[in-house]
């Protein structure tokens, strides 16, 4: 899969190159490329913002160095392009699953008071393009929210999680909160690993386990058991 990001802060990104992601972009199952729109600007100043249309507070974001950067990453295979964004869809991990199958997104983070609307309506006449939204609360860009979404996404591509059966048994995939988990000591700090954990019964751990995640769902998150 090929990953773009269009962004003023590419060091943000500097995180994507650690652990299970980093491995994928070494072993090439993972193409991530950052783009800084500043250097898709020509004056002096390097300006990617300016003052709304229309009046109010803050500033918008320029169409013409998006304009550049879009025409520079998005290439002729039907690529999909998301604009986080607190007005998207709220992003899921159905979504997350749905864009694991794409061979190409594009992450256009806009800061300030957002992009000027020209740049959406411009990228959806020659892309697909999507609204996405990390969830109902607001930060200053669209960096921190393409960066939970590449890592949910990233994670469900064939080959960058060792262990397939792991994303199976997880929160979410099975509709459900996950069990509490425990390891060694048997013992610690007077607190005892549940019995039923070391019985070596397998069928009595297997329903232990699905009785804390439908106890948990319903107490924590009953949102969940009312069927999507
Ligand atoms: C600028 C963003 C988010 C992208 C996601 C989420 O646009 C704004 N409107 C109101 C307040 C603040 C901003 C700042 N801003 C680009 C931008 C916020 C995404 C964003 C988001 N995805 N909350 N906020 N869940």
């Amino acid at each position: 899969m090929r990953i773009d990001i269009v962004t003023i802060f590419p060091a943000i990104f500097d995180a994507l190159d650690v652990s299970l992601l980093g491995k994928a972009r070494r072993n090439g199952i993972i193409d991530l490329r950052v783009k800084d729109l500043r250097d898709y600007t020509h004056d002096r100043h390097r300006t990617v913002d300016d003052t709304p249309y229309g009046g109010g507070a803050g500033m918008v974001m320029r169409p013409e160095p998006w304009g550049e950067a879009l025409d520079d990453v998005l290439g002729d295979g039907d690529p999909l392009v998301v604009f986080p964004s607190p007005a998207g869809e709220v992003f899921s991990q159905r979504m997350a699953r749905e864009l694991s199958a794409e061979r190409h997104i594009v992450f256009g983070c806009g800061r300030y008071e957002g992009i000027d609307q020209r740049v959406l309506d411009d990228t959806a006449d020659r892309a697909r393009v999507r609204l996405v939204s990390l969830g109902d609360y607001v930060v200053n860009g669209g960096e921190v929210a393409a960066m939970a979404m590449i890592e949910a996404i990233a994670r469900l591509v064939p080959g960058v999680v060792g262990n397939p059966l792991s994303l199976v048994e997880e929160s979410h995939e099975g509709g459900l909160l996950e069990y509490p988990s425990y390891t060694k000591p048997p013992v610690w700090r007077g607190r005892e690993v549940p019995a039923v954990l070391l019985s070596g019964n397998h069928a009595a751990i297997a329903r232990w386990r699905r009785e804390r995640q439908l106890e948990l769902t319903r107490r924590v998150r009953p949102d969940l058991l009312a069927g999507e």
